[in-house]
């Protein structure tokens, strides 16, 4: 199960495990996006997709998707997020804020709470949540983004504890600059300031980072990786970037 395949990485990992014949679940709120992804993996692929088109912020809308699905959930993809503008603390707006940490940590927290419930019964799983580099550091202007994906690898801890015991694993992957809708979304749809951020350097593809999904999720049964951070090597730090002008 893939929250937010519509794009970027969600897509990308989509694609990876139907190739290697996994079954899909893939959610995001553009419906027009999952039916032409489904159709394109069911026909590439012969595998079986299903897709379901909900906002993760919205909890009982997370609740039905999980209570429809009839087989257990293997592995949960918590990919679905964003950052919302580049503001600093005293000019950031309200609304941004609330969009992120209701997404970036509610929403992972609603399909966590419900598949993991479903998982216990089931004694086994796989959760993987997308943390990112911004939450092992912080920057100027993403003190809510930051805080945000803190929280997913403090989330993505105390799951592991909270589930020791069980056969149930809890992983992180945390990237540094992929190319994706990601900068765009940031920026509101500013192409510009997007295509700014990718500027001189060759970042990470959304394959790059779904072909570490991939391996995290196919380790032995006793393999547990907890978090790994995935930098392009033109990128040393959350803020320290080397572009060729
Ligand atoms: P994209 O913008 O390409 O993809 C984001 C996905 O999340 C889309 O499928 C979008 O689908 C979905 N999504 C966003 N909000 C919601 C919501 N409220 N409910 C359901 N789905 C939602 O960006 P990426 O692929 O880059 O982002 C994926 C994850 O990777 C995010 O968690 C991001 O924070 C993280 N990340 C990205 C990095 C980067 O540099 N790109 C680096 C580190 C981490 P839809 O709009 O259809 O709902
Ligand atoms: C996305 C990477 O550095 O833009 O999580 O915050 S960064």
């Amino acid at each position: 199960m893939i929250t937010g395949a519509t794009s970027g990485i969600g897509a990308a990992t989509a694609n990876i495990f139907a190739e290697y014949g996994a079954d899909l679940i893939i959610t995001g709120r553009r419906k027009n996006k999952l039916e032409s992804l489904s159709d394109f993996l069911i026909q590439e692929f012969s595998v079986s997709v299903q897709y379901h088109s909900f906002d993760v912020r919205d909890r009982e809308a997370c609740k039905k998707c999980v209570d429809t699905i009839k087989k257990p959930v293997d592995i949960l993809l918590n990919n679905a997020g964003l950052a919302s503008g580049l503001d600093p603390i005293q000019a950031a707006d309200f609304d941004d804020w609330d969009a992120m940490i209701d997404t970036n940590i509610k929403g992972l927290l609603n399909m966590t709470r419900f598949v993991s419930e479903q998982m216990k019964q089931n004694g086994e799983g796989h959760i993987i949540n997308i943390g990112s580099i911004a939450g092992h550091e912080a920057y100027p202007g993403g003190s809510v983004y930051c805080a945000t994906k803190h929280a997913v690898k403090a989330i993505t801890q105390a799951a592991k504890m909270d589930l020791s015991g069980t056969n149930i694993r809890v992983s992180s992957v945390s990237p540094g600059l992929v190319d994706t809708e990601f900068s765009e979304v940031r920026f509101h749809g500013d192409k510009k300031k997007a295509e700014n951020v990718y500027r001189n350097l060759k970042p990470l593809s959304a394959e790059d980072i779904a072909e570490i999904i991939f391996f995290v999720a196919n380790r032995p049964p006793h393999v547990n990786i907890l978090d790994t951070i995935v930098l392009p090597v033109a990128q040393s730090s959350a803020t320290i970037v080397h572009r060729s002008d």
